[in-house]
């Protein structure tokens, strides 16, 4: 049990981090007023480094109330630099809030209106500058407002365009200033608008390759968010970590076709948390273990401690898991007899196009009565996996 215990402790090598927005989530929603107390940045940074966490996130708006002067700013980002160094935590990931200011109502980037899409500049260079100061190497561009409710006025063939020029300007910015930072958009279907522009991973991989300096340019896809549209998020997590863009992940839990509900990491779908986990770990994947989530509205501040460590606590129990089904010699059994039973070596099957193998393939004869009949055992081999996420092996 004690052995147990600490397998299952956070460390910073863990690399989890959580934004400052979401063990500070007040509880306000669209119904109800907060239920908790605004919580203090430096409070927010020695609690999550007494959890063992890695480091902390933030919104330009998190840190540094919007409107306030340089010097209040300055007096702000020194006091939070101090609380950094005195934990250890660092800041591996900021954003932009471009979503809360009434300015924002018809989006930032993507806003009809010329000036809001030039003021949504000026505030994304001053938050990557704060970003970059307090040491951040990615930069997440989650679109918020940038939507519509009605295509009425603008078209997406527009805000597409608008989307990419902001971009574009910003990897510049960054470039011509030589930050060593790299940006990870975040695709969200829904919420706040009524539709959001680059809606799934898929969306936002195919908007990346529209890009110049797509080199600095991925992904940060949230379990939440492809989860609403009814996605697999193991799947888009795949395909991002094999076109090297899976630069940051958030981490949460969802239920399908709700609101973004930003659950406790591992609370509604351990199963789709367990692959994720996996193929993180065996992927080779180095970056944050990011929270975006918050605690039930039902919680005090005492109920948003207990939901920090059980986002971690869930990640590592998941880990183990994973090292567990590579050393059950029953599931790696299975496994190992269909890959022998996969095998082929003929023309088609290994190798790449040549005309030579056009003809070998055209040439073949496959016995597909016999390939048709032939089962896959994954009825056995599910369950042995859900024998041991319910830690009956
Ligand atoms: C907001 C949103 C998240 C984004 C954050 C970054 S803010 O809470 O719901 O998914 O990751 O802008
Ligand atoms: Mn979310
Ligand atoms: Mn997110």
């Amino acid at each position: 049990m004690d052995q147990d215990r600490d397998l299952y402790q956070p460390r910073p090598e863990h690399k989890f981090t959580f934004g400052l927005w979401t063990v500070g989530n007040t509880g306000r929603d669209a119904w109800g007023d907060p239920v908790r107390p605004a919580l203090d940045p430096v409070r927010s940074v020695e609690k999550l480094a007494e959890l063992g966490a890695y480091g902390v996130n933030f919104h330009d708006d998190d840190l540094v109330p919007f409107g306030s002067s340089a010097a209040e700013r300055d007096r702000i980002v020194a006091r939070f630099r101090q609380a950094l160094d005195a934990t250890g935590l660092v800041v591996p990931m900021a954003t932009t809030n471009l979503f809360s200011h009434p300015i924002f109502r018809d989006g930032a980037f993507t806003s009809s209106d010329a000036r809001v899409r030039a003021f949504a500049l000026q505030k994304t260079i001053r938050a990557i500058d704060l970003g970059v100061e307090l040491g951040a190497k990615i930069y997440v561009f989650w679109g918020g407002r940038e939507g519509s409710e009605s295509d009425s006025f603008r078209n997406t063939i527009e805000a597409t365009k608008w989307f990419r020029d902001a971009i574009n300007f910003l990897s510049a910015y960054s470039q011509d200033q030589g930050y060593d930072l790299r940006f990870a958009l975040e695709p969200k279907p829904n919420e706040p608008r009524g539709d959001l522009y680059l809606p799934t991973v898929g969306h936002a991989l195919a908007f990346i390759a529209t890009l110049d300096r797509q080199e600095m340019i991925g992904l940060n896809p949230e379990f939440a968010h492809e989860t609403m549209t009814g996605l697999n998020f193991p799947h888009a997590v795949g395909q991002a970590i094999e076109a090297g863009k899976l630069f940051h992940i958030d981490l949460n839990d969802q239920q399908m076709a709700r609101f973004d509900q930003d659950f406790r990491f591992g609370s509604e779908n351990p199963k789709r948390a367990f692959f994720v986990v996996k193929m993180l770990e065996e992927s080779g994947y180095d970056g944050p273990r990011h929270y975006d989530a918050k605690a039930y509205r039902t919680e005090d501040e005492d109920g948003v401690w207990a939901f920090a460590r059980g986002c971690m606590r869930s990640y590592l129990i998941f880990k183990e898991k994973a090292r567990r089904f590579a050393e059950d010699t029953e599931i790696q059994g299975i496994l190992a007899d269909l890959r022998a039973s996969d095998t082929d070596d003929g023309p088609g099957a290994t190798g790449g196009y040549s005309a030579e193998t056009v003809e070998a393939v055209r040439a073949r004869t496959f016995d597909v009565d016999a390939m048709g009949a032939k089962g896959r055992r994954y009825e056995e081999l599910d369950q042995l996996v859900m024998e041991l996420l319910l830690g009956v092996r």
